[in-house]
């Protein structure tokens, strides 16, 4: 059998499957790939490579490792575990495209190293503003009030022993940045789904809708029809969010994530969940709620997060996360180790309910078929599919299209540019292609 990390489909663990920092740096001076659907007919019929298989006896079956010769570590050697050293490779990552600026940075999570909904806590991606803080729950606090008087008869400020004793509710929901993917809008090739798409988390949180808090302080949802959010961070971080969201009970203030308290990355001890919004709503270390009958129309409504349509005007408050789908392996940077099967594996997630069909092509968009969806689907949850495919070690170009419940259909390139012109940053939901080359090499194009 040989080295196991050669063997075909074993992509994630071998090391020669993560670009080093270098490569990275490398493929993202490059330019990309522009390739129209017609690609296929001129890399037809290139010989595919045989891997060389040893014939002698797996010294890894012939002879005892130390696991099964000594004595194992006892318990509480980690009182809190961590991953094994052999996955030392798969960390959240900052993206050497992007200039970091004191604490305000973003970190990605490695999407093409995880399986099924769930971003363990410590892999989850960061976006801060103004860096991050390790806050004393003790003196944290949550106040709620109205602009005017009459919006909300008793404002309050809560501890977060007084919020931890309110009914608690428990959802999945995927948190996606506004900016994910947005550098694909522009010609750089972006080498890795972990820098394309990682800016995209999914977890367990545990919070109290903010429905109950806002009628604990007696609101008048006829006259206060928006909510503001606010950070406890340097960066001013304030949202509106519409009421029918709040109304709804969809909103929550969260204080768990998997399990546990948030990570101090993630807002601890308290964020907002607006589930399908994108990120920058979900105000972390959360210290106040406002309610008021407009949009407060701040700086991350009014100047950033907003889309510069082909008109030159820009659409604001667009905030609602469209439905999209990325395959995570076999993706950007990884490689095929020798013709045969493969499980093509990604995910799919809408801001708008819940995902209800995935198809996969593998020949750039021509023939697509109908993936395995991994139940149950959650709403505005990250939702796993799986596909066989066998390759037949000639160029591929795999794609994924995601349907949500609205019966909505993840757009091409070109049919986003159609509407959304090329000057955005924000908001790109397109289908991602991955070229296959003979060598097995997979990497990052658009098909338009
Ligand atoms: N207080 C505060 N909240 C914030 C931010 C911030 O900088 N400060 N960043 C926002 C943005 S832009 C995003 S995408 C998400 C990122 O959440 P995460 O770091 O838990 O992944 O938090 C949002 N909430
Ligand atoms: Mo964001």
């Amino acid at each position: 059998m040989g080295d196991l990390s050669k063997q075909p489909g074993h992509l994630r663990p071998a090391p020669e499957n993560f670009l080093s920092d270098e490569q990275v740096k490398a493929v993202a001076a490059g330019r990309r790939d522009f390739l129209r659907k017609s690609f296929l007919a001129a890399g037809a019929a290139m010989a595919a490579p045989i891997a060389a298989r040893a014939s002698d006896g797996d010294p890894e079956i012939l002879n005892l490792p130390p696991w099964s010769t000594s004595l194992g570590m006892p318990v509480a050697v980690n009182p809190y575990g961590q991953p094994s050293k052999f996955e030392g490779q798969l960390l959240r990552r900052e993206s050497p495209g992007l200039t970091r600026v004191g604490g305000a940075s973003v970190s990605f999570a490695p999407l093409q190293g995880l399986f099924g909904i769930i971003t363990p806590s410590g892999l989850h991606f960061e976006r801060h503003h103004q860096g991050w803080h390790d806050v004393d729950p003790a003196r944290h606090r949550l106040m709620i009030n109205g602009s005017d008087p009459a919006f909300l008869k008793k404002p309050k400020v809560y501890t977060m022993d007084q919020l931890m004793r309110l009914p608690s509710v428990s959802r999945i929901h995927f948190i996606e940045c506004g900016a994910n993917t947005g550098l694909e809008w522009g010609n750089v090739a972006v080498p890795t789904v972990q820098y394309t798409h990682g800016m995209l988390s999914c977890s367990e949180f545990t919070g109290v809708p903010l429905k109950l808090l806002l009628e604990d302080c007696g609101v008048d949802y006829k006259k206060a029809r928006y909510v503001l959010a606010e950070g406890a961070d340097g960066s001013s971080m304030t949202r509106t969010i519409p009421m029918e969201m709040v109304e709804n009970g969809e909103v929550f203030v969260a204080y768990g994530m998997n399990g546990e308290m948030l990570r101090p990355e993630n807002g601890y001890p308290l964020r907002l969940v607006v589930p399908g919004v994108q990120g920058v709503s979900w105000v972390k270390w959360l210290r106040r709620i406002e309610v008021g009958d407009k949009p407060y129309a701040t700086k991350d409504e009014a100047v950033h997060y907003i889309d510069l349509m082909p008109d030159g005007l820009h659409r604001q408050y667009s905030s609602i996360q469209e439905c999209k789908s990325v395959i995570t392996t076999p993706s950007g940077g990884q490689r095929l180790l020798e013709k045969g099967f493969y499980n093509i594996t990604g995910l799919a997630w809408s801001g708008r309910g819940k995902i209800t069909r995935v198809d996969v092509s593998v020949d750039g968009g021509i023939n697509w078929k109908t993936a395995r969806i991994e139940g149950p689907v959650q709403n505005k949850a990250l939702t796993r599919f799986n596909i066989d495919w066998v390759w037949d070690g000639k160029p591929a170009m795999l794609q994924s299209r995601a349907i949500d419940e609205t019966g909505y259909v993840q757009p091409a390139y070109g049919q986003l540019r159609e509407v959304r012109g090329t000057k955005s940053i924000y908001h790109n939901n397109a289908i991602q292609s991955w070229k296959v080359v003979e060598s097995g090499e997979v990497s990052n194009v658009q098909v338009l």
